[in-house]
């Protein structure tokens, strides 16, 4: 491995920069993906061709000094792959065919076969692995079974997902079915993913934050305990460190971090500082810069940079991203701006 900083924060090994990866990295902001996309014709399209997923993973990576790639993919290829039929109608979000609304829905779903229904996910990781040649590290990722659930019930994406929330009050059992059948098969993909070539893995709870206290535990950190454990116990993936990241429940960082995972995506709603007291010194904290600020000018994203790190402080364990992922409006020499101050800043 020829960078390995974003593997010896993680693992909260001393390192010469903080390292710096921004979720959503390969995506619309930049026109090559656009290109990229145009010509595969559709975004499933992209993610089912290996060459081409490759190809839009080391897009950011020839522009930016980057100290991880990650897999291009999308968290809604499992549910696709459990038989929900993911379509992306032209101009609008994620959309299923067949959405999860009774218990013989529920009875109906499989388990994916990793080297299967999702074996052009497999052959990326492959494809990936062989094309970056040890440069960086790839980071495999998968979404939390509360946030599939979301999707798979309500059937499309949505601010507040009223569905899936109506069920797990009114069929808390049913919901418990759904969440256990989605959490072994996000284990057993994410294992895959690992003995493909992933050498870390991510989990994207980015729904966590819809739920109260007593209902987070319930519903989602419970899940996300079973799939850290899981892989934990899986010699496929037992050394591959994981990230855990449960968007707008910060507060929740303690009990994420008693999961045994390896680090925590932090949102900008809460300092590195107050999260690090949370948690204590040996779990990395990766974030926490407001997407909202590669809107500023390269002069204030530097100032916020400055302001992220110095929350962290010099201690190990620290991984530099944003509290969110990219959006499609933000201009490239912005993102070259806030990767260039991460490495300048974090030296001297
Ligand atoms: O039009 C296009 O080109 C499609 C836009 C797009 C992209 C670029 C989608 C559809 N997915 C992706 C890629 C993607 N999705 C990655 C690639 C790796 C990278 O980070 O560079 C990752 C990790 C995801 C994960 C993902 N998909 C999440 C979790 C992270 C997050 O952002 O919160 C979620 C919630 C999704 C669902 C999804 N897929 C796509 C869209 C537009 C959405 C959001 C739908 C909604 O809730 O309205």
């Amino acid at each position: 491995m020829k960078n390995d900083r974003f593997l010896r924060a993680l693992r909260c090994e001393p390192v010469d920069c903080t390292p710096v990866w921004l979720m959503r990295q390969a995506g619309r902001y930049l026109p090559e993906y656009r290109a990229t996309r145009a010509q595969a014709g559709s975004f499933m399209a992209l993610c089912t061709n290996p060459e081409l997923a490759c190809e839009v993973t080391l897009q950011p990576l020839r522009r930016f000094a980057l100290d991880a790639a990650i897999l291009f993919s999308d968290i809604l290829t499992v549910p696709d792959a459990m038989g929900l039929g993911l379509h992306f109608a032209e101009g609008e979000g994620p959309k299923f065919r067949n959405p999860v609304r009774s218990a013989a829905d529920i009875d109906r779903l499989g388990q994916p076969d990793p080297e299967g229904e999702l074996r052009y996910v497999m052959d990326a990781v492959r494809t990936i692995r062989r094309e970056l040649d040890g440069r960086v590290p790839l980071i495999g990722f998968a979404g939390s079974p509360w946030t599939l659930a979301c999707y798979m019930v309500q059937g499309e994406g949505s601010a507040n997902f009223p569905l899936p929330k109506a069920m797990l009050w009114n069929e808390p059992q049913q919901m418990h079915r759904l969440l256990d059948i989605v959490a072994r098969s996000v284990a057993s993909y994410l294992a895959a993913q690992a003995a493909a070539g992933a050498q870390a893995l991510m989990v994207f709870d980015t729904w966590g934050g819809l739920l109260a206290p007593a209902q987070f535990q319930e519903f989602s950190l419970r899940y996300l305990g079973q799939i850290v454990a899981e892989l934990k116990a899986d010699p496929r993936a037992r050394e591959v460190p994981v990230i855990l990241f449960s968007k707008g429940a910060n507060g929740h960082l303690p009990g994420l971090a008693a999961t045994g995972c390896n680090g925590l995506g932090v949102d900008w709603t809460m300092d590195l500082s107050s999260a690090r007291a949370l948690v204590g010194p040996h779990i990395a904290l990766q974030g926490n810069l407001d997407p909202a600020a590669l809107q500023a000018s390269p002069e204030a994203i530097r100032r916020e940079v400055a302001r992220v790190l110095a929350s962290h402080g010099k201690n190990p364990g620290h991984i530099f991203n944003l509290g969110h992922g990219i959006t499609p409006d933000v201009k490239p020499e912005h993102v070259a701006a806030l990767v260039e101050a991460v490495h300048e800043l974090s030296q001297a």
